[in-house]
This record gives structure tokens, C-alpha cells and sequence, in this order.
């Protein structure tokens, strides 16, 4: 297990136990993770807290908060460099909101996109916890002082919240917290969903077909590939805009393969219909998925060893965030 050290810079990201993970995650987020650990302190948390928020079946969020510490592991994340947990397991991220949520406007939860977009969808549930989110995803982060947090394009306006309460608890009382950065891949960062190409690909899509999960099968990658929604035209040329379809296998094709759009347009120039596009990205999709279904599979058999995994982040995890609560609650005047 990893010891924490200071001399290396941090990163920190999570992922919500709301549904199965899919190509989305990797390309958005899970493949930058596992690149950067080789040179940051990394923690990587399963943000069940998050999840709450809308509402989860006990039974459902307990085998998914699993699953997705399996998967972060099956996905490439070393468990020996990287402090894995749940953030359930430590509390110090809520009772560091608390503070934050005393620092922060109405307003500036009010504009968040996201917020507005799940009021819409789980309208009969528009909870507190929904509005003030953002509050605890900047606790998760400022509490270990991260310097880089690795999350897909949608995060964004999150991450510009959790920056402004670090400077403004820096300008109130006095230096404390890094002011962290997003780092977004830009190139097949998002992908969108195979029957929609316009909307993303989101693990709570009620359509099966609209996503491909990293524990689908080879036949059933194959199949959502070739029905996927592409666009009227043949050629393939990358333009999210006028042809998000096409674009969006370019952007798995990349993903699978690490090659470039410049690349995939030339080896497909001149062939005549998505036909043997899509099978060839279907194919590289499976080739590139499978060890990852098979590694997860292995992982979540270890119901001992998994656990000892997310213990031992806790408790690595926790020894960090005390140290910044105590600094926070002492310049904001707590008695000791
Ligand atoms: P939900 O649909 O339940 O709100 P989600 O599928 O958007 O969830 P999150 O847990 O919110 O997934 O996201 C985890 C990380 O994966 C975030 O960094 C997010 O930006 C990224 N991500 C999710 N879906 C995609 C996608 N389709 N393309 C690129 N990145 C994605
Ligand atoms: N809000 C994020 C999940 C999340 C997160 C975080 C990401 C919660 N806390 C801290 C990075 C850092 C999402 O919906 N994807």
C-alpha cells in the first residue's frame, strides 16, 4: 500500500455508485487516472454520499458501491500506489462541507447545469443534498489539498466551485488549501450516447442500447456498435457538429485503438458505407474490453480482498483529511 508522501503533487477523483460503468468513464476520466498514479499521490474514491442524492435501493447502492471500486482496479488503478476508498468511510469530506456550505451563495449552487438538469429528472425528489453537491465534491477535493482532479468535460463548473471556495477560505483566514485544476482530455473526452449522438453517454440512460458497459459481452459490444445511430452520408470525417455519430465511433475507435482522428480518417477513406467502420470499431472495442470485464470479474470474486483494499485506503485517506480538518477548524475558530 502506498504511503502518501508531500514531495509528490496530488490528485483526487470519484466516481457516484449510481449505475454500471461504461466506455464514458474510461475515455472521460478512467484512463487518465490510471496514466497519472505513476506520477501524483493519488486517491481515488467511490462517492456513495453523492449518490444519495437521487434515490438509491440500499441493497443496489451497497453491490455498486462494490463494482465500482472493482472496476477502478480492473481499469488499470494499483491499489499499491493508489489509495482506493469509499467515501462513506471517511467523514472528515462531510464535516469539511459543513464549513464550505457556511461559504457559499445560494446563487452559485443555483447556476450549476447539473443541478438543474437531474431537478428536471427526479423532479418528484429536488432534495437539498441535490443543490449542495457541489459543496461536497469541493470537500472531497480540498481536503487532501489536490493539486489535479482528472473528470470528464461536465465536471468543469464543479471544479470552478471548488476553486473559488479554496481562494476564498485562503483570503478569509489564511493560506490553506491548494487551489485545484481540472484536467479534462479533450481529444474523445466525451462520449455520447449510440442511439442519441448528441447526448451523453450517462450511466443512468434507461436504454440499454444507448451505452456500452465495460461488463457487457464481445457479442453484445458487437451488436450495440452496429445499431448504433450514425448520420445520413458515408464518408468518415470527425465533425461533432454535423456528424456526431460518425464522430462519436471516431472517438471510440480512438479510444480502443490510441489512434489519432487524422489517422482514422485516412485508413477508412474510400471505403463505401459505416458498414466496415463500425465493425472494425466493434472489434476493437471488444479487444480492448475484455480484459478489463475479465480482471473485474476476478476482483469482484474477492469479496475479502476487496474489503481489505477499501479499509486500508480509509484509514490512509483519513490520517491526510484530519490533518487539514483540524487546521480548518482551528482558523475558523473552534475550541481544540
Ligand atoms: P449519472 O448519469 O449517474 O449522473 P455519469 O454516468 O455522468 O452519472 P459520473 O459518476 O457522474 O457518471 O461520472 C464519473 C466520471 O466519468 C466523471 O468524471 C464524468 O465526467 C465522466 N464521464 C461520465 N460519462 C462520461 C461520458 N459519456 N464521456 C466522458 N466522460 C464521462
Ligand atoms: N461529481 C462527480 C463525482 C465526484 C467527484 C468528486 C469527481 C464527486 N466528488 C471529487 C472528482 C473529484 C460526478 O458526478 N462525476
Amino acid at each position: 500500500m502506498s504511503e502518501l508522501s508531500t514531495d509528490r503533487k496530488t490528485i483526487l477523483s470519484g466516481m457516484q455508485p449510481s449505475g454500471e460503468l461504461g466506455i464514458g468513464h474510461v475515455a472521460g476520466a478512467l484512463r487518465n487516472w490510471v496514466k497519472l498514479q505513476n506520477e501524483y499521490d493519488s486517491l481515488f474514491c467511490v462517492v456513495d454520499q453523492h449518490a444519495i442524492t437521487v434515490r438509491q435501493e440500499p441493497a443496489k447502492l451497497r453491490k455498486r458501491t462494490l463494482d465500482i471500486a472493482a472496476m477502478y482496479i480492473a481499469a488499470g488503478i494499483d491499489p499499491e500506489q493508489s489509495v482506493v476508498f469509499v467515501q462513506s468511510h471517511v467523514p472528515e469530506h462531510v464535516q469539511l462541507a459543513w464549513v464550505l456550505t457556511c461559504m457559499t451563495g445560494m446563487g452559485e449552487c443555483a447556476r450549476m447545469t447539473q443541478f438543474k438538469d437531474k431537478s428536471e429528472s427526479n423532479a418528484d425528489n429536488i432534495n437539498v443534498g441535490l443543490f449542495t453537491y457541489p459543496i461536497l465534491m469541493a470537500a472531497d477535493i480540498l481536503v487532501y489539498n489536490a493539486d489535479l482532479v482528472p473528470v470528464g468535460q461536465d465536471q468543469k463548473q464543479h471544479l470552478e466551485l471548488a476553486r473559488n471556495l479554496a481562494e476564498r477560505f485562503n483570503h478569509h483566514y489564511s493560506q490553506t488549501f491548494t487551489v485545484p485544476e481540472p484536467y479534462i482530455p479533450e481529444v474523445g473526452g466525451k462520449i455520447m450516447s449510440l442511439q442519441e449522438p448528441t447526448k451523453k453517454m450517462s450511466k443512468s440512460d434507461p436504454n440499454q442500447n444507448a451505452s456500452i458497459w465495460l461488463i457487457d459481452t464481445d457479442d453484445q459490444i458487437r451488436n450495440k456498435i452496429k445499431r448504433a445511430v450514425t448520420d445520413s452520408g458515408s464518408d468518415i470525417v470527425y465533425n461533432e457538429e454535423l456528424r456526431p455519430g460518425v464522430s462519436n465511433m471516431m472517438s471510440l475507435y480512438h479510444i480502443a485503438t490510441g489512434k489519432s482522428f487524422a489517422d482514422i480518417e485516412q485508413e477508412f477513406a474510400g471505403t463505401s458505407g459505416y458498414a466496415p467502420f463500425k465493425e472494425a470499431v466493434g472489434e476493437a472495442l471488444v479487444g480492448y474490453i475484455r480484459p478489463i470485464r475479465e480482471r473485474f470479474l476476478e476482483v469482484r470474486a474477492d469479496k475479502d480482498g476487496l474489503d481489505k483494499i477499501l479499509h486500508a485506503g480509509a484509514e490512509q485517506a483519513r490520517a491526510r483529511a484530519r490533518k487539514t480538518l483540524r487546521k480548518v477548524h482551528k482558523k475558523i475558530g473552534f475550541v481544540e
